[in-house]
């Protein structure tokens, strides 16, 4: 039986279901684009359920280990841009230093003005994770999250919080900004889970 030519591995199969590629880097967010004038006051708190609470300047988070992930974004309202490869910090490196507890099973990310988005606590410590301060070998502009964002490269895109100040780790799944706004707590790109109800 004949089933047509073997499908080349290409980019269609790096595109989840209704995502179209852009080349370009769109910017997307709720609320407001910081602009620091330095990062004297700058910190990042690690809270909650954790053995011990963690904050780090700016330049603490710097002297620590650093990694780098590549992802594909995918952006819940439609648009993909593929190869991105981000430097910074991993998500694990920071859990071995606040020592999340057992009964730990969620995270919530709290970036600037109160933005907040929540996810399971082995999709932050997959080893993929990370908090970044650099793409494609560029430190960050203001607008995709300088000095600091979160990148979760198997979700979409929005539980890549910008701007991030706080990890808080919870026994609950609360609900961030845009899961109250009816976004899916989860949000698999691959299952098209955009809304509470995919
Ligand atoms: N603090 C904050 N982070 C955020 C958002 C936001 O509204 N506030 N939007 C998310 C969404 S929906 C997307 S698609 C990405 C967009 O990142 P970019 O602007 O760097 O492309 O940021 C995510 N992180
Ligand atoms: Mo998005």
């Amino acid at each position: 039986m004949y089933f047509g030519k073997p499908r080349k591995k290409g980019p269609s199969d790096r595109v989840p279901p209704n995502q179209n590629v852009t080349t370009s880097f769109p910017v997307l967010h709720y609320g407001n684009v910081p602009y620091y004038k330095n990062l004297d006051d700058w910190t990042l708190k690690i809270f909650g359920l954790v053995e011990k609470e963690v904050v780090l300047s700016y330049q603490e988070l710097m002297d620590l280990p650093q990694m780098s992930s590549g992802n594909d974004i995918h952006c819940v309202t439609g648009w993909s841009k593929l190869d991105n490869v981000w430097e910074g910090v991993s998500t694990l490196e920071l859990a071995r230093m606040a020592k999340p507890k057992e009964e730990a099973k969620y995270v919530i990310l709290h970036a600037e003005e109160n933005w907040t988005t929540n996810l399971p606590v082995e999709d932050f410590l997959k080893d993929t994770s990370l908090l970044a301060h650099t793409h494609n070998g560029e430190p960050l502009t203001p607008e995709h999250g300088y000095p600091l964002r979160a990148v979760i490269p198997h979700l979409y895109f929005w539980k890549s919080a910008k701007w991030i100040r706080g990890i808080e780790f919870t026994s609950e799944n609360r609900p961030g900004f845009w899961e109250e706004n009816g976004y899916h707590m989860y949000g698999d790109p691959w299952k098209e889970q955009r809304m509470i109800w995919d």
